[in-house]
């Protein structure tokens, strides 16, 4: 309840040079020091580093809050139509230097923080990230919340405070391990908790029907928990504007109020467990990519975030006084993934139930309310919930599901009279076997628009996984690829290259990619293209020490640097790259002065904890590693390297090295990738199939100046139609068979012929991802990779072609595409309040 007050009105007055707000060099280290004081209570003598990050993400904070408490203010009180993006996760990396690039501060807090005689960069290095993602599809949750902020359009992000991120990976004899993320363990200065809107959660129980004070037939859920949500908010301050919007997190908690029965019974410790179950809500991310594993406390998950997010929305309105029969004018809620989609039937269950709505009307407001982004068409990954279980957590939401599953087959039938088929394929329930409830369908009868992430993605999508509901309704459908935010993967992470481009283009392309054609001129540059190349060198030298002082490995910073970064997973096909390492090693075997163009691969990424063939992949490729690293015969022409634990923070020093990136997955399965964005923008080369966006970064590159190799999507599709086998490959083709029987032999494994077999199996007699038919094709071009890096000035003009090209790929052009065609919202200016005079 907020209570009108005058005397609160009154905001302070803060002076130009405020410790909290200064940015000058002085300002920013008096700032610094007072935190230290007053935040940690440490003199200098005792500060650890990490008290001295936190002093400075402090005395950042600060200078975030102003925008912060402005912008919320400037919404509330224009009532301001708002992008909710639900998802159940973000992958947002570390918060501090993203923060002084966008405050603009950087540099000045980098003498300030040198002034005061520490290591700046050291302080950096220390934040712990959030690592409240698996991959990609986190990952473009938080590129998503980096571009709405800086387009300066309303928005909050809706998620899950993990207590536990993505599990930390250690290499303990070539093998994944893996360790718990205790990234709260320092305690978080990014995120503030606002208990007073926690809101309550209901769960399991029964329902019951009664006739209420009008007449009306109502359903009462009785649940047998309940949990309360806690939100924690973000700032997420744009690129140079005053736009800071929020992130939302929930974290789960017993409601005091909820087991007092056990209290006043004297079952002290039964009370206390029943706080200790509602916790395990938002314990921990399910640690897998592309995979759902249908798990009853993972659909616990997803209510608990919704409903909590739906709920605060309510709030919201009721605060601005907007009636809520104007939900989907004030709010337009976009589904990432098929995660949160049990919305559907919350926000219907919030409207009928709880607020007395008409059906019809409640089904009109929700089906406008929202929309939905697919991220993958992989059968496993798409999710279903065994009915039985279902029931037995949302009772209440089975019914509301099997009621807009009535209504929405009769429409179905009236477009498409007797063709029970397709009413089998389309209806919520899956009753073909075991009954599912299956979550793609109700996001596409839910929401008013349907999106894919890349061209092709769309395209499969409407031919394939979802063809009855385009051909259902076709006008919901429409495509949006996927984008990165170039502040990060560019202006945090490559400076050096920034540097380069800004001394000859300004650096007006930050905020508008498409400004980087200006550089195709310099692609002809013959002192430009040198001092490209020295930057590649120096960036790339750097990793190398990086790697001597993780690894052990030296590694020679002038050979190609072919690097795979990405979730293990085997439509990804690291399993090819290693194919590829064999086949080159086996050639020097052979023949050891054979002339070969030197490389180090690098491979980095987490295989799910229970994910067999992935991490017998990682085992492999440490294996491989082992022998050809220390073969004389090898004589350092290549190298294999495992980075241990990839993240976005490590992300940001892998992506700007690279001279190769591999985007090799099989043609139609990476419904967009944008790895492979974030390596061409920083100069590196692709070789790559056409799956996904590859096949639009080639359109923008330039055939030329990319290298393709594999089936095409269709052709794999195809294949299989006829019979694929795998073996007719293998026998055809003796330096693939040798490859493999080099690891069958176990020449990797210490002789041990059985380690690998389960890997080599699903290779030689499935293949389902169709390695061998692509594996000639991929060392063809590969060979071409090494003549071409052989040409060094051709090889540069290419790569700085790649940097020029790359404009579409920015998550503002994405973001921007996102208000036009779905969400129809305009930006709204955020003007700071006149008492507050900065000096930057
Ligand atoms: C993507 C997922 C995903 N698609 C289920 N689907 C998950 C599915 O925990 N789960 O149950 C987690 C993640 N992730 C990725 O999304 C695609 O594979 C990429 O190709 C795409 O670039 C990315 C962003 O759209």
């Amino acid at each position: 309840q907020t209570v009108p007050n005058p005397v609160l009105e009154c905001k302070p007055i803060i002076q130009v040079e405020d410790d909290r707000t200064g940015l000058s060099i002085e300002a920013l280290k008096r700032g610094f020091l007072d935190n230290l004081f007053y935040v940690q209570g440490k003199f200098s003598g005792i500060a650890t580093k990490n008290d001295c990050y936190m002093a400075l993400a402090y005395t950042v904070r600060d200078r975030l809050f102003k925008r912060w408490v402005d912008t919320a203010e400037t919404y509330t009180k224009n009532g301001s139509r708002t992008v909710c993006y639900l998802s159940a996760e973000f992958l947002m990396g570390p918060h501090l230097g993203n923060n002084l690039i966008n405050l603009g501060i950087y540099d000045q807090v980098k003498q300030a923080i040198e002034e005061l005689g520490l290591d700046f960069y050291e302080l950096l290095e220390q934040e712990e990230e959030p690592g409240l993602g698996n991959g990609g599809l986190g990952r473009l949750a938080a590129c998503y919340l980096d571009s709405m902020a800086s387009l300066e359009i309303p928005s909050l992000g809706y998620g899950i405070r993990y207590e536990f991120g993505i599990f930390e990976q250690k290499i303990q004899d070539g093998w994944q391990v893996e360790i718990t993320d205790k990234w709260l363990r320092f305690g978080n200065p990014w995120d503030v908790a606002r208990p007073e809107w926690s809101v309550e959660v209901k769960l399991g129980g029964h329902t019951e029907s009664y006739v209420d004070e009008n007449d009306r037939y109502r359903v009462r859920w009785i649940p047998f928990q309940v949990v309360k949500g806690i939100p924690y908010d973000t700032p997420i301050l744009g690129y140079k504007v005053n736009t800071a919007n929020t992130l939302r997190l929930w974290a789960a908690e017993a409601p005091e109020s909820f087991d007092f029965e056990a209290f006043n019974s004297g079952d002290y410790v039964k009370a206390v467990q029943a706080k200790m179950t509602s916790e395990n809500l938002s314990k921990v991310l399910y640690p897998n990519d592309n995979v759902s594993q249908g798990k009853k406390l993972r659909l616990a998950q997803q209510i608990f975030f919704v409903s909590c997010s739906l709920q605060d929305m309510i709030r919201i309105m009721k605060g601005q006084k907007i009636p809520l029969e104007k939900f989907h004018e004030k709010f337009v809620i976009q589904l990432n993934d098929t995660h949160p989609s049990i919305a559907v039937a919350e926000l219907m269950r919030l409207l009928v139930d709880e607020y007395g709505m008409e059906w019809e009307q409640a089904w009109e407001i929700t089906t406008k309310a929202f929309a939905y982004t697919n991220h993958t068409l992989l059968p496993e990954a798409l999710e279903k919930w065994p009915l039985g279980l279902f029931g037995e957590l949302l009772p209440r939401h089975l019914q509301i599901i099997y009621e807009i599953n009535g209504r929405f087959l009769d429409d179905v039938r009236i477009k498409f009279p007797d063709d029970f088929d397709r009413l089998k394929r389309m209806s919520l329930i899956d009753e073909s076997g075991e009954r599912y409830i299956r979550m793609a369908n109700l996001a596409c009868v839910g929401s008013f628009a349907i999106n894919g992430v890349a061209q092709l993605h769309t395209e499969l999508l409407q031919k394939d996984v979802l063809h009855d509901f385009y051909e259902m309704y076709p006008e919901k459908f429409n495509n949006k690829t996927n984008g990165i935010t170039p502040r990060r993967f560019m202006v945090l992470s490559n400076p050096r290259l920034c540097e380069l481009i800004d001394s000859k283009i300004g650096n007006t392309w930050i905020k508008n990619l498409h400004e980087l054609r200006q550089l195709e001129a310099f692609a002809e540059d013959v002192e430009f293209r040198h001092k490209f190349r020295q930057i590649k060198q120096a960036i790339k030298q750097d990793l190398a020490e990086y790697i001597k002082a993780k690894n052990g490995i030296d590694v020679d910073a002038n050979s190609l640097f072919d690097i795979q970064a990405k979730r293990f997973h085997e439509y990804k096909r690291q399993h090819l790259n290693a194919l590829h390492i064999i086949t080159l090693y086996n050639r020097i075997k052979a023949n050891p002065n054979i002339d070969i163009t030197p490389r180090t691969f690098l491979f980095g990424g987490k295989a799910a904890p229970g994910y067999y063939i992935a991490k017998l992949t990682i085992k492999l490729i440490n294996s491989i590693g082992e022998v050809v690293n220390r073969d004389p015969d090898v004589r350092g022409r290549l190298k294999v390297v495992f980075l241990e634990d990839y993240s976005v923070k490590f992300a940001q020093r892998v992506y700007p090295a690279a001279d190769l990136s591999e985007q090799i997955s099989t043609a139609g399965k990476e419904a967009s990738g944008t790895g492979n964005m974030k390596f061409a923008l920083n100069g590196a080369l692709t070789i790559g199939t056409l799956d996904g966006a590859n096949v639009e970064i080639r359109e923008e590159v330039g055939e030329e100046n990319f290298f393709l190799f594999g089936l095409t999507a269709e052709e794999v599709y195809a294949k299989k139609a006829q019979g694929y086998d795998p073996m007719y490959y293998y026998n055809r083709d003796p330096e693939l068979k040798l490859a493999i029987d080099r690891i069958s032999s176990g020449f990797f494994s210490h002789g041990d012929a059985n380690l690998f077999k389960p890997l080599l199996d699903t290779l030689l007699h499935r293949d389902e991802y169709m390695l061998l038919a692509d594996y000639r094709s991929y060392i063809e071009c590969q060979e071409q990779v090494s003549q071409a890096y052989r040409d060094v000035e051709n090889w540069t003009r290419m790569a700085i072609l790649n940097v020029a090209r790359m404009g579409k790929f920015s998550s503002d052009r994405s973001i921007s595409d996102y208000c036009e065609d779905i969400w129809q919202i305009q930006p709204v200016k955020i003007e700071l309040s006149e008492y507050l005079q900065t000096d930057v």
